[in-house]
């Protein structure tokens, strides 16, 4: 059990992580700024460029509160974006309207004389300052959530210079040259523990390292590149900042959960739609904090069905180290008005 700061708990979404289950569940929801919001899409296009929209403070913290104003959520998670760390270190990512994200790919060792840490002061910099920002603009009850992506997850993106269903450049890099591969990993696993340290010291009260592709990854493949980097990021920041959680969402990885926990020594896990309920209880009773994993697109679908499985899913952690989110990302045709539902369901949620 972690010891949180006691000015701390007053912020109801840090309890979880002091193996303290609340009464109903602190929500809120990953992706939760963004296109399904229409005051997000004017600041959007006013922006220019997505990353243009990252790295200017003011507006970075503009579409952040947004939906905390519409919602009340318990935590408010900085606007950013996993790919700011390597275009930070120097391979530069574009994002093509409607297309998701581009990067000149790095193949192989060679390609990673284009990296440097020190590329990174200024970018950094930027988003700290939009952390620094909200952490006097929230409201002294809502939590603000730092994040990064995991050096794997974020290795996926650089070998393959977009998004892919299946992570092989990736893969077969690790495969082809383990030394070389693990040149990258330790460059991402320092350029994190650096990007993560401004953003404690600038004001966040959370950790999330986000892994979305960790379910590709044979069992000792996960250990080597998904676990052992996790590990140091959270051994980087833990001996300085012993009362911030941190967060790990290895999606897909609900089978390897368990060693994931032991292995990288998070405080809590953010588990995806397809992880069982009985393995998050499993989980949660052990002390260690749950979150999830309402399928997303129930929150397009709305009615009935969002609140039968938002039911079933508070009942199911009644007692527990919970918060409540999502499985994955709001989707942008998401209604509004179902995100106000859900929140006003969970707040109604009794035993
Ligand atoms: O034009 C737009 O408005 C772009 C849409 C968008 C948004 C709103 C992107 C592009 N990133 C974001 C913000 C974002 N990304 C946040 C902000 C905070 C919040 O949750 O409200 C966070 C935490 C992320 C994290 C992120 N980016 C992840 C990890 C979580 C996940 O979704 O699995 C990943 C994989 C990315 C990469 C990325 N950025 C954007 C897109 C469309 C993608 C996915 C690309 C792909 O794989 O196809």
């Amino acid at each position: 059990m972690r010891d949180v700061k006691p000015d701390l708990l007053e912020k109801r979404f840090l309890q979880p992580f002091a193996s303290k289950a609340v009464s109903p569940p602190p929500v809120w929801l990953m992706r939760q700024a963004g296109r399904y919001l229409p005051e997000y899409r004017q600041v959007r296009a006013d922006a220019g460029s997505f990353l243009d929209l990252c790295y200017t403070p003011k507006l970075a913290a503009e579409v952040t509160l947004q939906p905390i104003r519409r919602y009340g959520f318990d935590a408010a998670i900085l606007f950013s974006d996993i790919l700011v760390v390597p275009d930070a270190l120097g391979q530069s990512v574009r994002f093509a309207e409607g297309e998701g994200p581009r990067l000149d790919p790095i193949k192989s060792v060679e390609g990673l004389a284009r990296l440097a840490l020190s590329n990174t002061n200024d970018k950094f910099a930027r988003v700290c300052e939009t952390v620094e920002r909200l952490s006097q603009a929230l409201p002294r009850e809502t939590a603000l959530i730092g994040f990064c992506g995991a050096p794997w997850t974020v290795a996926t993106y650089m070998a393959e210079g977009k998004g892919s269903s299946d992570q092989a450049a990736a893969r077969s890099w690790a495969y082809r040259d383990r030394t070389g591969f693990a040149q990258l990993i330790d460059i991402l696993t320092e350029a994190s523990i650096v990007y993560l340290t401004g953003q404690i010291e600038a004001g966040a009260d959370a950790i999330q390292i986000f892994d979305s592709w960790a379910g590709s990854l044979a069992d000792d493949e996960f250990m080597r590149w998904v676990v052992a980097p996790t590990a140091r990021i959270v051994k980087g920041l833990r001996t300085r900042f012993p009362n911030v959680p941190i967060i790990g969402f290895p999606r897909g990885a609900a089978a390897m959960l368990q060693p994931y926990i032991e292995g990288t020594d998070v405080d809590g896990v953010s588990c995806d739609t397809s992880c069982p309920l009985s393995v998050m209880q499993t989980i949660a009773k052990t002390g260690t904090a749950v979150q999830g994993n309402l399928d997303p697109l129930l929150l397009v679908t709305g009615g009935d069905a969002l609140d039968a499985r938002a039911d079933a899913l508070c009942s199911a952690m009644t007692g527990l180290p919970f918060v409540f989110n999502l499985g994955h990302g709001i989707v942008p045709g998401t209604p509004p008005e179902n995100v106000a539902r859900l929140v006003d369901r969970v707040r109604q949620h009794r035993n």
